[in-house]
């Protein structure tokens, strides 16, 4: 589909003004690919930079059918009755089967997806790594640059992915399924310590084994260290369908965001956050250029048979191709 490429004034003019046509243009600017099209976006992020910073910045998280998707519609319009503007950047599973266009999660956002104060912007599951959007961050800004004074941001929680939003966001919200407590002796212990807030969903299909887990995660997080200095994590009971807890839920938020701000918690957040995306970004960008080069596919292919048959070390090999990268520039 080959659209006219759009001005950075143009887009820039657009994204200020809150046009949700021109935000989601922009959007797909600063994710793709093509060279040209990484110039004008950083170009457009230069821009915009002063415009953004002033979203509360949510992540959501949790296994695969928590509910992350249900508890986005609904926390979505209720933030909607509280004034607020919110911008939803979700992670589809659904629709990497179709080839991504078409947004098979709208129906479990429906509310939200059609009400126009809202923005959603979704990212197919197989364009992801490790469930969050290659692009989040400037996504994230460009959503802030429109207006959007919370982004909330939906990971499928498939293990890295939670330390990905947990570096793009300033609260992390996990969601957590009933019965599911014995998981802390797990994996999972290690996503537990990057929570913020904590919710056990679906608090409406069984309330005593809802209670029951909330009581073990409350427990357990006694022997972990809070992501923030001086806050303790909460964990309370929800229901993304039926809406209970969900004043609470974002109430949680809302002291997070406070006990983050006391200090200049959230300034240096921000700060080691822009770090480590610079860093990110520049991993991306060595890798592409020692990938791209002419011939670089099957010399490297090479070097991988000589290593895995046993006749040379990986330490030379990397040596040999890294000398050949320098030299090559
Ligand atoms: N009883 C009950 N069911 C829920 C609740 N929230 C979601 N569900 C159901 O759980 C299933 C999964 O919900 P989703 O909102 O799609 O979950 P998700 O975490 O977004 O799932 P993925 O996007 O596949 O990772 C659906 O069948 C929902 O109807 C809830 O609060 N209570
Ligand atoms: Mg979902």
């Amino acid at each position: 589909m080959a659209r006219r490429r759009l001005s950075t004034d143009a887009l820039e003019a657009g994204v200020l003004a809150g046009d949700r046509g021109l935000l989601a243009r922009a959007i797909t600017l600063v994710e793709s690919t093509r060279a040209a099209d990484a110039a004008q976006a950083n170009d457009l992020m230069e821009r915009l930079l002063p415009h953004t910073g002033g979203a509360w910045r949510v992540g959501i998280s949790g296994v695969p059918g928590v509910g992350k998707s249900t508890l986005l519609d609904a926390l979505g319009m209720f933030l909607l009755e509280q004034g607020r503007r919110p911008a939803v950047l979700a992670v589809d599973p659904s629709s990497a089967l179709s080839g991504g266009s078409i947004l098979g999660d709208k129906t479990r956002m429906e509310r939200l997806a059609s009400d126009p104060r809202a923005f959603i912007r979704p990212s197919p599951a197989a364009q992801t790594l490790g469930g969050v959007a290659r692009r989040s961050h400037e996504t994230l800004l460009l959503c802030e640059a429109a207006g959007f004074d919370v982004v909330l941001v939906e990971t499928v929680g498939v293990g890295q992915s939670e330390t990905l939003v947990a570096d793009l966001v300033d609260t992390f919200v996990l969601l957590l399924l009933p019965g599911a407590g014995d998981e802390l002796q797990g994996i999972k212990r290690g996503i537990v310590e990057l929570a913020d807030v904590l919710a056990v969903n679906k608090c409406d299909a069984d309330r005593s084994k809802a209670k029951r887990a909330a009581l073990e995660y409350r427990a357990a997080l006694h022997y972990l260290r809070p992501r923030t200095p001086g806050w303790t994590p909460t964990v309370g009971l929800l229901s993304g369908e039926t809406g209970e807890g969900l004043p609470e839920l974002w109430a949680g938020v809302a002291a997070h965001r406070d006990a983050l701000q006391a200090g200049g918690t959230l300034e240096r957040q921000r700060a080691d956050q822009l770090g480590r995306r610079l860093w990110q970004l520049l991993r991306e960008g060595l890798m592409s250029a020692f990938r791209g080069r002419d011939g670089a596919d099957s010399a490297l292919a090479a070097m991988e048979e000589s290593v895995r048959s046993g006749t040379k070390t990986p330490g030379r090999a990397a040596e040999e191709l890294l000398a050949n990268f320098a030299q090559r520039g």
